[in-house]
């Protein structure tokens, strides 16, 4: 099949009011870059014009600038889904202009498949390649290519040759139920599906040429604090397979995004207590791929390769070591419940905030305002063989406690976590009563500048199997919100 090279404002043309829009990518990777916004000056001259236009935008995960912002300003989102981290976006979201959707990534193609969220009708992906039969070679990230194209009545192909990422890609898509078989990944290395994402060639629309890099990563640089949550995070791990606890062997580790994950990975790099293990994750950053080379990471299982472009130039110019150690996979597939459960991840994400008896936020502050989303916290978090949520211990110069009498919002219950970690210490919270709970993470996380607040509220608690002061449960965040400060909090008020 011979397919049209069509311009980017073509390829927009496509695209109208309303309709449903499923893309390639995950995270800053693997996105399309350019059709997406010459939809959003479609839709600012359809606004113009006092007509409607709005697309529903459906990805693997987070998007950056190009795509959630630049359409956020042309107001061209009326629905998105499953996870946002571009600050245009979420501020659209928190005042209510887009509806969103906060889902477990691994949920997002099953929804779309299932027919729980709206139709797509066009699919975006950027590629390496198409073939006349239409086999397609994802660039940077898995995400919900293979869906998003089985769902939709057009595709575009945004062929980008900036990317060089033959041979990294195990696309693999259930089957629904009452059909569904065992996902055959039994360690971090296995390949169970294709190198390629197969569609109809008699959809295609068209292709457009771009050569273009994945937008840039920020990352901070490692303070204190971070650098010790990482230290506490990596002894700990270590403590655990001294006692046998974790086989000697180690288990694939699951790390999320930002500082505290570079820390922990940067912890791993120094400590030779802990044998070289393989990443079993959904996002993977330049300092894995620096574990690579130093033989402390074997293998690397992730949906989308996160890199600076720097970091990912060297894996392009060192292919050959990479494409046996580097897996892409679709993000139902990096996070699915059945692989992480069975290889026994040690999993590692961020909270927000902790409560006393272990229940974690990680999605919205002071119970409202969205940050990023739940991403695929909750897939890690509940079937893993270690459930770690790492927090600094303040936020905001210390005006804001992490550790708190209960959170604001629910994203992962008192079941799911199991280990807390602060910049202060450990609170191992398997097996203990909620009165243990709460006294570990009063100790061993919580800021001095808190500890005897923290004491004082259980001490105006109503007694049972967990003690709280319904009352006085979220005066803490009360007291921030009117005073600027927890540390004004007084419980009198409340005995
Ligand atoms: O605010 O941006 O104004 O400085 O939240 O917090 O401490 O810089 O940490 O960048 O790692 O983000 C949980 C949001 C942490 C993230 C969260 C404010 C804080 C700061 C960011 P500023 P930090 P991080 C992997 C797995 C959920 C999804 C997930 C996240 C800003 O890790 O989105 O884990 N996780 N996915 O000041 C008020 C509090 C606060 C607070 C933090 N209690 N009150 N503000 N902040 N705690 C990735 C994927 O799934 C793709």
């Amino acid at each position: 099949m011979d397919y049209r090279i069509i311009t980017a404002a073509e390829a927009a043309s496509y695209i109208n009011n309303g309709d449903g829009v499923g893309i390639s990518g995950f995270t800053l990777s693997g996105t399309p870059k350019t059709v997406l916004p010459e939809v959003a000056k479609r839709a600012e001259e359809a606004h113009a014009a006092g007509k409607p236009f709005k697309i529903n935008l459906y990805s693997g995960a987070s998007t950056g600038d190009a795509i959630d912002g630049v359409l956020t300003k042309a107001g061209a989102i009326g629905y998105r889904a499953p996870f946002i981290s571009n600050p245009t976006v979420r501020n659209s979201i928190n005042a209510k202009e887009i509806a969103y959707n906060d889902l477990h990534l691994s949920l997002m193609a099953q929804d779309l498949r299932y027919g729980y969220l709206g139709k797509v009708d066009v699919a975006i992906l950027e590629a390496i390649d198409i073939t006349p039969d239409g086999k397609v070679y994802l660039t940077t990230a898995g995400g919900i290519g293979q869906t998003v194209v089985n769902l939709a009545s057009k595709i575009i192909i945004e062929r980008n040759s900036f990317h060089h990422t033959m041979g990294l890609h195990d696309v693999y898509e259930p089957a629904d139920p009452p059909c569904r078989k065992e996902i055959p990944i039994y360690k971090a290395s296995d390949r169970v599906g294709k190198p390629y994402v197969q569609v109809d060639p008699k959809k295609v629309v068209g292709i457009v040429e771009v050569c273009l890099p994945n937008e840039q990563v920020i990352f901070k640089e490692l303070d204190p604090v971070t650098r010790k949550i990482g230290e506490n995070v990596v002894n700990f791990i270590a403590g655990d397979i001294k006692r046998g606890i974790i086989p000697a062997a180690g288990l694939p580790i699951q790390s999320g995004i930002g500082n505290v994950a570079n820390a922990v990975l940067k912890g791993l790099e120094e400590c030779n207590d802990i044998p070289a293990l393989d990443l079993y994750s959904e996002v993977l950053q330049d300092s894995v791929i620096k574990l690579m080379e130093l033989g402390r990471v074997k293998a690397g299982s992730t949906c989308s390769l996160s890199l600076s472009q720097e970091c990912l130039q060297h894996v392009y110019d060192n292919l050959d070591f990479f494409r046996d150690r580097l897996i892409l996979r679709p993000s139902e597939i990096s996070n699915h419940p059945e692989i992480i459960r069975r290889l026994g991840i040690i999993a590692m994400n961020t909270a927000i905030e902790v409560d006393l008896y272990g229940c974690v936020n990680s999605s919205h502050i002071c119970g409202t305002r969205l940050m990023n989303g739940i991403g695929g916290s909750g897939d890690f978090a509940r079937n893993a063989f270690i459930s770690i949520f790492t927090c600094p211990s303040t936020q905001k110069g210390g005006m804001i406690s992490s550790i708190v009498p209960m959170v604001t919002h629910a994203d992962h219950t008192e079941h799911d976590v199991r280990v807390v970690v602060t910049e202060w210490g450990v609170a191992d919270l398997r097996g203990k009563s909620p009165d243990e709970r709460a006294r570990l993470l009063i100790e061993k996380c919580a800021h001095p500048d808190y500890r005897n607040l923290l004491w004082d509220y259980l001490k105006i608690t109503k007694t049972g199997h967990v003690s709280h002061n319904v009352a006085a449960a979220l005066a803490m965040h009360a007291t921030f919100e009117r005073e600027g400060d927890m540390r004004a909090t007084e419980w009198s008020k409340f005995v």
